[in-house]
């Protein structure tokens, strides 16, 4: 060795070096892959208690949230002149759920679903900052009694996205005290509905909320500024404290969590470190750094080049469940010398997608959960896995994929304790109007009429079977 021109000891340092932070920081699950045949042959894992749902939003197919941020971000356009709605449209009475919940409770039912998780919208409940509408809470308790009535455990999302117009003009999650005013509103549901309802999701996606509302400006308030997205953040973690805590007042036997997003961030080129070293810091900032915040109540996050924070809540363990939203999987690559720094790059052509252009990655599901499970053995409840699939040919096979890689979760001892599927109905997604069909059931907005998918009796027959291997 000591022979060795001085540059070939640099050259074998260097990839010695590369190839171990290539080892450091590349996800050690990125290449797994689930054999579907093995999948098909597990036994079914799931306990007596497994809560077999679907998901909605209030804001997504109630109708007529006129008094919310959202509501008011139809009607607005971005720094291109463009509609914030993809072909301009308006939510308008959405799925109509609000009056036709009982109907729909009845699609619940027809699933053989034995929960239905729901948002109760802030906007009709506290129209005036301070002000409670009883009628609202009125509505929700019907929902509940009905839902009850039928078996169905009710599963209740107290903030999904929207805000009553006065706390958004106030600064929304801005505010330092933006915790406490979320908390007097849960406080407010969860003594009205608290005997009634046991589950309870504070705040869905802190995450999304963030990155959509203050990074991208794809959400109200449309805003993008990396170190808001951070506070914001931050404040949304904050809030799930302040609401866990009001609602452990309200009824310290009810079971709180936080529904979480996760997308499977990996790097687009595997060799390439800085794609890697995005990947891993993304990872992290997007999601890890949710969980490991419901632990230890400390919020770390650190994205290099946009911005870090460091926040100890005090109160670690605050929480009963974690929720996760999992779909699809996302690959990053990182542009050194692009405006852009960092951009998401589409699924390789063998990928199967949905009409949303996720693809459809099954093992992302397993890497979520295990992501959550070796940082809290608390239960984990999929609040939302679900497909945008107008030609419903790929949605039987995704529910299955999903649910059975569930299964194998269960078996490799991750405490699953429910599976929500994102959605019941077709519903108003967000920027993208309601182009994009992720219902078990097709609505027709002309006539609001229900037609279940075919797609969608691949769920109702695992959950028959569940239920007949339980007797
Ligand atoms: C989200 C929300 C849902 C979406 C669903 C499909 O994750 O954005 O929780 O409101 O509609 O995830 O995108």
């Amino acid at each position: 060795m000591k022979h060795l021109p001085r540059i070939v000891l640099v050259v074998i340092t260097l990839i010695l070096l590369y190839g171990t932070a290539l080892l450091v920081f590349v996800d050690p699950n990125i290449g797994l892959e689930l054999d579907r045949h093995y999948l098909l042959n597990d036994t079914l894992r799931f306990g007596r208690g497994f809560l077999w749902g679907a998901a909605t939003s209030a804001y997504q197919v109630e109708g007529n949230c006129t008094n919310s941020n959202w509501w008011e971000f139809e009607s607005a356009v971005d720094k291109q002149g463009l509609p914030r709605i993809e072909r301009g449209q308006r939510s308008g009475i959405a799925a109509d759920h609000w009056r036709r919940y009982k109907e729909d409770v009845q699609l619940l039912k027809e699933m053989r679903l034995n929960a239905y998780r729901f948002s109760v919208e802030w906007s009709k409940i506290e129209p005036e900052e301070g002000i409670f509408a009883d009628s609202a809470l009125d509505h929700y308790e019907r929902v509940v009694d009905e839902l009850r009535a039928n078996g169905i455990e009710p599963f209740i999302t107290l903030h999904h996205f929207t805000n009553p117009l006065w706390f958004e003009r106030k600064g929304g999650f801005e505010r330092d005290d933006s915790p406490e005013i979320l908390a007097r509103f849960a406080r407010r549901v969860a003594g009205r509905l608290g005997p009634k309802v046991r589950f309870w999701a504070t705040v869905n996606e802190p995450n999304v909320y963030a990155a959509e509302g203050y990074y991208s400006g794809t959400f109200p308030p449309g805003k993008q500024n990396p170190a808001r997205a951070i506070l914001v953040f931050r404040n949304l973690l904050r809030a799930h404290t302040a609401c866990y805590l009001a609602i452990k007042e309200a009824d310290p036997e009810a079971q709180v969590g936080l529904p979480i997003s996760v997308f499977i961030i990996d790097p687009a080129e595997k060799w390439n470190l800085l794609d890697v070293l995005l990947a891993h810091y993304l990872n992290k900032a997007y999601t890890v750094s949710a969980v490991e915040y419901l632990t230890t109540g400390v919020y770390d996050l650190s994205l290099p080049g946009i911005g870090t924070d460091h926040y100890e809540s005090g109160i670690p363990d605050a929480f009963d469940f974690v929720g996760l939203n999992y779909y699809s999987r996302i690959y990053c690559h990182f542009k050194p010398f692009a405006e852009e720094k960092f951009v998401a790059v589409a699924p390789p052509l063998t990928a199967m997608q949905a009409d949303n252009g996720w693809e459809i990655y099954k093992e992302g599901l397993i890497r979520a959960l295990y992501m959550i499970s070796s940082r809290t053995g608390k239960p984990i409840y999929i609040t939302e896995n679900g497909i945008a699939d107008d030609s419903d040919q790929k949605r039987a096979t995704f529910i299955e994929d999903h649910v059975l890689t569930a299964n194998r979760a269960i078996f490799e001892r991750m405490n699953v304790r429910g599976y929500f599927y994102w959605s019941l109905m077709d519903n108003f997604e967000w920027t993208h109007g309601f182009d994009k069909r992720f219902g078990l059931y097709a609505v027709d907005y002309a006539t609001q009429k229900r037609t279940v998918r075919q797609g969608s009796l691949k769920y109702k027959e695992i959950v028959m079977t569940w239920a007949r291997r339980l007797r």
